[in-house]
């Protein structure tokens, strides 16, 4: 078969892309080489429709061996009892979940899109909104702190079945325990979506949800450093308390619904190389580098946010207690995407986001969301915060100025010469 160096030459492309710019997109992160290499082999080519030891295809004893060592890491990481590593997304674990615990038109209570949720917890425009009746909580409008009087106020005269916590734009930590007292009271579950925060709990950087969370979701690539890729976990097993039972109307414990609607609900062969990807970086978090790693993340975010308030812009809760943190630019009289824009021309890649209570559409914005896990990875540490918030300021105060841009790109490269990339690569 003949290269196709059409796609190649575009890889490489993008690596160089990579390598140019600043990425301060919350949810990206830089893999390891190893994990790269795990994804590019041959168990792509294996059918494995079921689970290590329960496949419908011959054939799968390895796959069997490396999807185990994958469940088994997890498990270490987060003292899970329980995990599913096969979701091929965030999105997908979270579709298996409600599969498992709901039926349609139970109600959901999640944190509103518009406040820094996630499509998948109730938006109309997801699947989420459209089979389930989604309620949802804010967060409050002086402090922008989730609103848990407003979530226990609707949890008590709604009484949904499942609160969602978790969030795709919030730079605060979670009181999971509260969010349980009220879901006890009124006999629902508490899913925790920690898809962005999830390096930082698992090293003990952040509150840990297990613990008062029924059920744990999560991708893993964005702070775990992984594949792209879905989980779900269960520390303590149970029983369904709401009377769903399997395809043959058995009872059956979470863990086995929750496999039962991963496969056969709602997906079919489970992607092995990929499988294979995530134990390697399981691999690596199990690690006290990986420790190091998630401290500084935490630390590059607050120096960053320093940073930024220092020049006048207005962060969403003042600071940030994770990976990221969210501005609010009305006081600096550019729209988010206009910034966006502005700041891709620069190669500094970040994404416009609704702030809480926007007065504008999710397709312009008044703000943006800034995540370092991807600059950390590259090497990045506090005192590189002030120069990259810096290039920021200057492309933001000037996003009329082409030359000042250019001139930014150049002062990006520059600086991101300095942390090599993928240096292994050529
Ligand atoms: N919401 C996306 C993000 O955080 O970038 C992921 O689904």
């Amino acid at each position: 078969m003949q290269r196709d160096t059409l796609i190649f030459n575009l890889i490489r492309k993008e690596l160089e892309r990579q390598r140019n710019g600043i990425e301060l997109i919350a949810s990206e992160n830089f893999t390891s080489v190893q994990v790269m290499e795990a994804m590019g082999t041959v168990p792509t080519n294996k059918y494995a429709e079921g689970y290590p030891g329960k496949r419908y295809y011959g054939g799968c004893e390895v796959v069997d061996e490396i999807e185990n060592i994958a469940i088994d890491r997890l498990k270490q990481i987060f003292r899970a009892s329980w995990a599913n590593v096969q979701p091929h997304s965030g999105a997908q674990a979270n579709t298996a979940v409600f599969l498992a615990c709901l039926k349609p038109g139970d109600k959901i209570l999640g944190l509103d899109l518009s406040m820094g949720g996630h499509l998948t917890h109730g938006s109309p425009a997801n699947f989420s909104g459209k089979y389930y009746q989604a309620l949802f909580y804010g967060v409050d409008r002086e402090t922008g702190l989730v609103d848990y009087e407003q979530l226990e106020r609707t949890a008590r005269a709604e009484k949904p079945k499942m609160i969602i916590c978790g969030a795709s734009a919030y730079s605060r930590d979670w009181d999971y325990k509260r969010i349980r007292a009220v879901a006890d009271e009124i006999g629902a579950l508490v899913l925790a979506d920690i898809a962005h925060p999830a390096g930082l709990i698992a090293k003990g950087v952040l509150n840990d949800p297990f613990d008062h969370c029924h059920i744990v979701t999560s991708t893993t690539h964005k702070t775990l450093r992984g594949p792209r890729g879905g989980v779900i976990m269960l520390r303590n097993d149970f029983e369904n308390p709401f009377g769903i039972k399997d395809p043959k109307g058995n009872t059956r414990l979470m863990s086995s619904l929750l496999d039962l609607a991963v496969f056969p609900g709602m997906q079919g062969g489970p992607l092995e190389h990929v499988i294979a990807a995530k134990a390697v970086s399981f691999g690596e978090i199990l690690t006290d580098e990986f420790l190091q790693y998630q401290k500084q993340v935490q630390l590059n975010a607050q120096a960053m946010a320093k940073a930024f308030v220092a020049r006048g812009y207005n962060l969403i809760s003042g600071g940030t207690d994770n990976h990221l943190m969210l501005i609010d630019l009305r006081n600096k009289n550019i729209t988010g995407k206009k910034a966006q824009e502005s700041l891709d021309k620069a190669h500094i890649t970040l994404n416009k986001n609704s702030v809480p209570f926007d007065d504008k559409s999710p397709f312009i914005t008044s703000g943006i969301r800034v995540g370092v896990p991807a600059i950390t990875t590259r090497g990045l540490k506090e005192a590189n915060m002030e120069p990259v918030v810096d290039l920021i300021d200057k492309v933001l105060m000037n996003a009329e100025d082409e030359n000042m841009i250019s001139s930014v790109k150049q002062e990006v490269k520059t600086l991101m010469d300095l942390f090599p990339l993928y240096p292994e690569l050529g």
